[in-house]
């Protein structure tokens, strides 16, 4: 007896929880995405403080470098002063390793130990 001759072939039934594939023939669906220019990453420069570098030093490195006026330089000493740290001022990554740079080079020359650093905003 032959029970293949006029029976359609039924599918093994599917797992739970898998769905059937679609035979596409093989083409490929290309997705539209739309890339947006980001903002830049942001780098705060941060001044550490130490038991040796004067007060005044610190406040014309900061006017300098940083261009606050006198009285806005005065306070950001005093934060680094109180809380053994403070930000200077905020900028893209090159503009901020180049102000370490210069404060460094600046307290080298000066025969002082002021450090400062760059870090990413967030
Ligand atoms: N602590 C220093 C002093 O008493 C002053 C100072 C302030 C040093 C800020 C470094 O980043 C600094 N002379």
């Amino acid at each position: 007896m032959n029970f293949m001759a006029n029976q359609t072939p039924v599918p093994p039934p599917l797992k739970p929880g898998v769905r059937p594939t679609v035979d596409d023939g093989g083409s490929v669906v290309a997705e539209r995405k739309t890339l947006r220019t980001q903002p830049p990453q942001m780098y705060q420069v941060v001044m550490l403080n130490d038991d040796y570098t004067p007060m005044e030093f610190v406040v014309v490195v900061i006017q300098e470098f940083f261009h606050k006026d006198r009285e806005t330089a005065t306070q950001i000493m005093l934060k680094i002063h109180l809380d053994g740290k403070g930000i200077c001022g905020v900028y893209p990554r090159d503009i901020a390793a180049t102000k370490v740079q210069q404060v460094q080079d600046a307290a080298r020359e000066a025969g002082h130990p002021l450090q400062c650093l760059s870090e990413p905003v967030e």
